[in-house]
């Protein structure tokens, strides 16, 4: 059985965001601040498998503390609407992040390994997405698509294995500031639009041979 929190109406008409949950697991997750228009805090007290997060777009979403295995989370906000979502927890195991909708992502992973794991934005419209790998987090063996739309990802972290963004179609601007780790960063469809900034050093499509051998660029 699984438990579905969340998903009420907030005072202005718009509809908040929604945790599924297997009944089991009840124990291991608290939501703080729900109906708040502040934000909307799921704290993880015990490795679970299998959660469901739903962003409305309605307020900023942090989850936190112990590992997610196999976690969905879907940005359902509307056009012109955006999902604002932060992931801290220790590690994340293959976690799919999906967009249904033609709202904007705003994903930040502040802290916590993130292995195995996917991003998929702007499959519908082409909004301005912004993926960000803050400084104590590790990313290892993702793939992101971010599709139409100028897109920002900004790689600050740890990076291991080799993960790959595919950018799509907009002026896109990947920034890299590797902060350790030997992976590789594969840039699969980085055109004339986009911009990689690696440091200070700020390279366009023309001079990519002259960017730091572990980004590769291919086609
Ligand atoms: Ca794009």
């Amino acid at each position: 059985m699984a438990d579905t929190l969340g998903g009420g109406i907030n005072e202005d008409g718009s509809l908040q965001n929604t945790v599924v949950i297997d009944e089991a697991d009840l124990g291991k997750i608290d939501i703080v601040q729900l109906s708040n228009a502040g934000v909307t805090e799921v704290a993880v007290s015990a490795p679970v498998k299998d959660l469901e997060i739903g962003l409305a777009g309605d307020v900023p979403s942090i989850i936190a503390g112990e590992r997610l295995v196999d976690a969905q989370i879907s940005n359902e906000a509307p056009k012109g609407d955006t999902a604002e979502f932060t992931l801290a927890v220790t590690k994340s195991k293959s976690l799919e992040f999906v967009t249904s909708g033609k709202g904007v992502t705003d994903f930040t992973v502040s802290s916590g390994k993130f292995m195995k794991s996917s991003i998929t934005t702007a499959t519908k419209g082409k909004a301005p997405d912004s993926i960000e790998f803050g400084s104590s987090s590790t990313i290892k063996s993702a793939n992101i698509s971010t599709g139409k739309g100028a897109d920002t990802l900004t790689f600050s972290g740890r990076m291991k294995g080799k993960t790959t963004v595919d950018s799509g179609k907009g002026r896109d601007v990947i920034e890299v500031n590797r902060e350790s780790g030997k992976g590789k960063l594969i840039l699969s469809d980085f055109s004339k639009k986009d911009t990689l900034i690696v440091g200070d050093e700020t390279f366009k499509l023309a001079d990519i041979d002259d960017a730091p051998k572990f980004i590769k660029f291919e086609a």
